[in-house]
């Protein structure tokens, strides 16, 4: 027969499993950077990875003094929209996790959101531009890049007003960032009287090393833009696809101009395109860190930090990161109290900061309240471009 153990050894037990346990687990927060950090995009978004790891290791003192641990934490969605919803389902079941720095790709970001939603964790995008991110009303998303509906027409304009062209063709990738702002460079370009000669979409939507597309898709998409005559080449999409592109375009001879969104705000762009990169314009949500009033001390740290330089992008990571922090913190009421994901996602809304890439603010959507847009070009086939017009706007009204 087993033995039944007396009410003081029980007690003894009892309090001997509640000393450890309060020694040995701390109480523990994770910050998760969520974005393709394998496959043909990784290069481009470990700049951005870092920038949410630096600012949780900066931040991590502070949590220390109130007893909480605070860790960073990888997710991998290699830029693909199913292997996206399952590291997101991963993510949303770790109890520790209370806030999300990603996605970047906005197709994964409008699915994962979903699944954050469910549980109302937190995901701040640092560079997901797409507008249904934030017109659809979750509570707990928000972003402090720009949106698409407004720098794919910036994009148009610019063609018009300031190239002075008017023979556009437009491709894009197939996803939804590359279609939305394919069709909103094209719904601005007709209004303001281009003709645009030609629209294709790749057949191929995956972003992912498995598909890649062959060369001799770009080789043979290049030869028949030619057969337009177009004076401008408008690309919606990211880097992969769009360094393939530039590249054929100049190996078929192509001498117009060419301009693409933030997508190929890369390093990684320039070293797929090559010295086809030099001349090419693009538009960004990022502003060139050496601009920024506030970067130096940014810079510095993530030099030391990684033994490279941060993109544009990896000083919106860190600034994401640092609101999903202080949305703990100011949630974080009181002794040992970990908040719920609906407090962190609440105070995330309300959360004002001044950062290295300006001050942040969010509408009740989750936009920045004004965001930068910029106008870039490669001058030489080195990343980043320079600075050839700026702007600030407010999100389109809903
Ligand atoms: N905005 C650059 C990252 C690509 C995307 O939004 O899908």
């Amino acid at each position: 027969m087993p033995s039944t153990p007396n009410a003081q050894s029980l007690l003894c037990a009892l309090l001997l499993i509640g000393g450890l346990t309060a020694q040995s687990a701390p109480l523990l927060i994770k910050i998760v950077g969520a974005a393709p950090l394998t496959g043909d995009q990784a290069a481009s978004n470990i700049p951005i990875r870092n920038g949410v790891v630096l600012a949780v290791e900066e931040a991590a003192q502070r949590f220390a003094k109130l007893g909480v641990k605070l860790e960073y934490m990888n997710a991998d969605d290699q830029g693909s929209e199913t292997v996206g919803v399952s590291v997101a389902q991963r993510v949303a079941a770790d109890e520790h996790v209370l806030g999300v720095v990603g996605h970047v790709n906005s197709s994964v970001s409008l699915r994962a959101m979903q699944v954050y939603a469910r549980s109302n964790l937190l995901m701040i995008s640092a560079a997901s531009t797409n507008p249904a991110i934030t017109t659809q009303g979750l509570t707990n998303v928000a972003r402090v890049c720009g949106r698409d509906d407004v720098q794919g027409p910036i994009a148009a304009q610019f063609v018009r007003d300031e190239l002075g062209l008017r023979r556009v063709f437009i491709v894009n990738e197939g996803t939804e960032y590359g279609r939305g702002l394919a069709n909103a460079f094209r719904a601005r370009a007709v209004a303001i009287g281009l003709n645009v000669v030609g629209f294709v979409t790749n057949p191929d939507t995956s972003l992912t090393a498995a598909k890649p597309l062959e060369p001799a898709f770009w080789q043979n998409l290049a030869q028949q833009i030619k057969l337009y005559q177009p004076q401008a080449v408008y690309y919606g999409g990211v880097d992969p696809q769009g360094g393939a592109l530039v590249k054929a375009l100049s190996a078929a001879g192509y001498g117009g101009s060419i301009i693409a969104p933030d997508g190929i705000d890369t390093d990684h762009f320039v070293k797929l395109a090559g010295p086809a990169a030099k001349g090419v314009y693009y538009t960004s949500t990022a502003g060139l860190l050496s601009l920024l009033p506030n970067a130096t001390g940014f810079i510095k740290r993530f030099q030391a930090r990684f033994k490279t330089a941060p993109e544009s992008y990896s000083a919106y990571a860190y600034d994401a990161a640092n609101v999903v922090v202080e949305a703990i913190l100011s949630a974080y009421k009181t002794g040992n109290k970990i908040p719920t994901r609906a407090a962190v996602s609440k105070a995330a809304k309300g959360t004002e900061i001044s950062g290295v890439t300006g001050r942040i603010g969010f509408t009740a959507g989750g936009d920045r309240r004004i965001a930068d847009y910029f106008v870039l070009q490669f001058k030489t086939a080195t990343y980043p471009g320079v600075v050839v017009r700026k702007l600030s706007s407010a999100p389109p009204a809903p």
